[in-house]
């Protein structure tokens, strides 16, 4: 059994806080088209591509696989290709959040409001790049959104994407709090491996395109965060085999 009372919440984002992996999807898709290459990614390819963390990752590794024989763009290395083609991804991606293309999933906010008025800090430990988290919350909790979180660790501090722990160690630094103290909450496998090889117990919610990933290890599985207290979470935590 954990000793250690519950002290913190580290939440993935997407996924997990919200359901954003369609829109993400039909941001590469824009992208793509806006520089008349002829690569779509229907739901399918996509749940595959996302065994591959990161967007740039995904392009680079789809690239590879699918499409060795494309140049990059003219006078560009592959690696400014694929970094053009993320920043109209990600300006695509932005755009359709500020449109109210997604909310946060069931219960999510809830448990932050409900953590946070309780005194736990809260964290975010994320793949995906600053200004998609930003245009996420600002939209889902208010222009304050920031001052919810402790640490926020994102592709732009963390490049060694999930599941490689970094991301999460570097949340647990920033907190200043062993892993026994934290709870993390997950989405998928990659993000499950990257919390558990940070020593984090871990909450899994899977959605459409992670319901058939390997949660081994997991602390629960849950549909979603709805009607999850944090007396439900200080009990599981409580209840959970030392790691
Ligand atoms: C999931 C990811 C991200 C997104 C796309 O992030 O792997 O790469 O699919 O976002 P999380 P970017 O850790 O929050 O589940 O294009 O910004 O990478
Ligand atoms: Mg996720």
């Amino acid at each position: 059994m954990t000793t250690q009372p519950l002290q913190a919440l580290i939440f993935d984002v997407d996924g997990t806080l919200a359901d954003t992996e369609s829109v993400h999807r039909a941001a590469f898709n824009q992208a793509f088209a806006e520089l008349g290459l002829d690569w779509h990614w229907d739901e399918a390819l996509y749940t595959e591509l996302l065994e591959v963390s990161g967007g740039k990752e995904r392009i680079a590794h789809y690239w590879r696989q699918v499409h060795p024989d494309v140049k990059p763009l003219d006078g560009m290395a592959l690696d400014e290709t694929i970094a053009h083609i993320h920043e109209l991804k990600t300006a695509a991606y932005e755009r359709a959040v500020q449109e109210g293309a997604v909310a946060l999933r069931p219960g999510a906010l809830k448990l932050i409001e409900a953590a946070y008025n309780e005194g736990l800090a809260l964290a975010i430990a994320t793949t995906t790049s600053p200004v998609n988290i930003a245009a996420l919350l600002r939209g889902a909790i208010g222009p304050d959104w920031r001052s919810f979180f402790q640490v926020v660790e994102d592709a732009s501090t963390a490049p060694k994407k999930k599941p490689h722990p970094q991301v999460y160690l570097q949340t647990l630094e920033g907190l200043g709090l062993p892993a026994e103290a934290c709870l993390a909450f997950e989405d998928s496998g990659n993000g499950l491996k990257a919390a558990r090889a940070a020593g984090l117990d871990t909450i899994v919610t899977p959605n459409a395109f992670t319901a058939h990933h390997d949660f081994t290890g997991a602390l629960r599985v849950l549909p979603s965060l709805e009607g999850v207290g944090v007396a439900h979470l200080r009990a599981w935590k409580a209840d959970a085999p030392a790691s």
